[in-house]
């Protein structure tokens, strides 16, 4: 049995990318091992947020998780500013963090790009993240490609630590999907998915009502050909397309290239709306059940102890391996 952690930040309501790319594997993951899912709220203040807004997007995180599958009893689901350990691990992780292998990390080039005040925590973000991973003994890290760099400098730190000071930590494996590790926009396929992307139009997001699935997934941008064929090069808004589809539909792209072959754009937009709204409703349905239930409150109470208990003695051996111990 392997131990698996992954987060995903309360930054927006999450986007078919979010789903497709990480917490659909989430579910798949959780039958066979030991599973953590953090909604990782410290990162998400990292940049700025409306505190009302900030409460219901951690609630409506949890939620969606259980709704996607997640079993809280069977995994730990958890919310990460209620493990303290966190935030201190966090800190000696910076302490054996470079400035400038943080500042090479593409996520925080982006977010930074063109704004005048930058916190000086979305720099530190990084070494958060890999406190996060490292506080559980983590073997794998299911996560979308755009996590990919965040990884390997995790186990960078965990290495310069473990060499440094004593062997304490794991080295995770970053873990990405072979299809939808990177669904783009549907207004631009040169630009990822996001949440946080002002226009609604550019994500579908998992809590879209049918009639808005349709008209985003209509209105998404194609070519001109209209030949419906995988050339991530040459046709790269197709073949998100096509990515889409099939992960939502269990189809292969080549069964889907051959069912919409001398067919048009259309009627393949109708299909594959049609496949995603199928693909969301069970989620929705959940989701509404539980949004404003005590039973949420109760597993994420459990989460955070179960949480706690375990990352409570990887802070205390990392503590004591760098001298931060009195009573030795
Ligand atoms: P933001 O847009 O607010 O920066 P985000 O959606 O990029 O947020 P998270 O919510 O923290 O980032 O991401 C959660 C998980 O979803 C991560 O594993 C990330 O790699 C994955 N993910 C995010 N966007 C996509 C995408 N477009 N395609 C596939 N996976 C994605
Ligand atoms: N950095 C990630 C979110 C994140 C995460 C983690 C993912 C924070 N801590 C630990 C996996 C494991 C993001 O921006 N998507």
């Amino acid at each position: 049995m392997k131990t698996i952690f992954s987060g995903i930040q309360p930054s927006g309501t999450l986007t078919l990318g979010n789903y497709l790319g990480a917490m659909k594997h989430f579910v798949e993951l959780q039958n066979d091992n030991h599973c953590y899912f953090c909604i990782v709220d410290e990162h998400a203040i990292t940049v700025p947020q409306d505190p009302l807004q900030l409460r219901k997007n951690i609630r409506s995180l949890a939620a969606l998780y259980i709704a996607a599958g997640i079993d809280p009893t069977k995994s730990t689901l958890f919310i990460q500013s209620e493990v303290s350990a966190h935030t201190q691990l966090g800190w000696i992780m910076q302490c054996v963090s470079y400035i400038g292998e943080l500042e090479r990390m593409t996520q925080f080039k982006d977010k930074s790009d063109g704004k005048e005040a930058v916190s000086s925590a979305l720099l530190t973000y990084p070494p958060l993240m890999a406190a996060d991973i490292l506080l559980y003994n983590t073997d794998i890290v299911p996560v979308g490609e755009d996590q990919k760099q965040h990884l390997e400098l995790t186990r960078d730190l965990a290495e310069r630590f473990n060499k440094k000071y004593n062997d304490i930590f794991t080295i995770p494996e970053v873990r990405i999907p072979k299809v939808g590790a990177r669904i783009m926009s549907l207004t631009d396929p040169t630009k990822k998915m996001s949440k946080s992307n002002p226009n609604p139009k550019s994500y579908v997001s998992m809590l879209d009502d049918e009639k808005t699935i349709m008209k985003k997934v209509k209105s998404a941008v194609t070519d001109s050909d209209g030949i419906v064929k995988y050339d991530k090069e040459n046709k790269p808004a197709i073949s998100n397309l096509l990515s889409i589809f099939s992960l939502c539909s269990g189809k292969s792209i080549e069964e889907l290239e051959n069912e919409f072959e001398g067919k048009g754009y259309g009627e393949f937009k109708q299909a594959l709306g049609e496949a995603v709204i199928e693909t969301l409703k069970p989620i929705h349905d959940r989701y509404h059940e539980i949004i404003n239930s005590e039973e949420l409150d109760h597993y994420l109470d459990l989460g955070a102890e179960k949480a706690n208990n375990v990352a409570s003695k990887t802070l205390t051996k990392a503590k004591r391996a760098m001298g931060l111990d009195r009573k030795r």
